[in-house]
C-alpha cells in the first residue's frame, strides 16, 4: 500500500469541482486517509512547490494557491502515487488524455485543477507538510 498527497487546486475548489474529484478517488479504490479543506500560507505554499524557486512562474504560483481555499486530501492504495497522477493526466491539459481530469475541466497550465506528488519522496514530504501524524487514518 502507497501513499501520496493529492490537492484540488483553488481554482478547482472555485468551480465546484471537489464532490467530482473525489467521486473519481472514491470510484478508483483509493481510500481517503486524510481530508481538509484549508487557505495554504505562503510559506507552506513556497516550501511544497520549492523545486520550481528559480522559475519564472515561481511568483504567479504562489499567489494562485494561496489566493482561495483548497483541499488537502492523503490517498493510500495500490500504486497511488503513479496511479493518481495518471488520473491528473499531463501539466498542460492540452497535452492531457482524453478521461484525465485535466483534459476534462481544464484549459490552461496555470490553472490546472489538481495536485499529486510525483514520487515517493515527494508524497511522504507533501504529507508531512500539509498533515499532522494524528490527522490521518491509520
Ligand atoms: P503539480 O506539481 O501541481 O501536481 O503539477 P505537475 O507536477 O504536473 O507540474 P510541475 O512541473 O510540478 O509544475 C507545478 C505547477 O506549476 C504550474 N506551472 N506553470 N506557466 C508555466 O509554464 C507553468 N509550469 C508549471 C502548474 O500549475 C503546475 O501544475
Ligand atoms: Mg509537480
Amino acid at each position: 500500500m502507497e501513499r501520496t498527497f493529492a490537492m484540488i487546486k483553488p481554482d478547482g475548489v472555485r468551480r465546484g469541482l471537489t464532490p467530482e474529484i473525489l467521486k473519481r478517488i472514491q470510484h478508483k479504490g483509493y481510500r481517503i486517509v486524510g481530508l481538509k479543506q484549508m487557505v495554504i500560507a505562503r510559506e507552506t505554499a513556497e516550501a511544497h512547490y520549492g523545486e520550481h524557486r528559480e522559475r519564472p512562474f515561481f511568483g504567479e504560483l504562489v499567489d494562485f494557491i494561496t489566493g482561495g481555499p483548497v483541499v488537502a486530501i492523503a490517498l493510500e492504495g495500490n500504486g497511488a502515487i503513479a496511479g493518481w497522477r495518471a488520473m491528473m493526466g499531463a501539466t498542460n491539459p492540452a497535452n492531457a488524455a482524453p478521461g484525465t481530469i485535466r483534459a476534462d475541466f481544464a484549459t490552461t497550465t496555470g490553472e490546472n485543477v489538481t495536485h499529486g506528488s510525483d514520487s515517493p519522496e515527494s508524497a511522504a514530504r507533501e504529507l508531512g507538510l500539509f498533515f499532522a501524524d494524528g490527522e490521518l487514518l491509520a
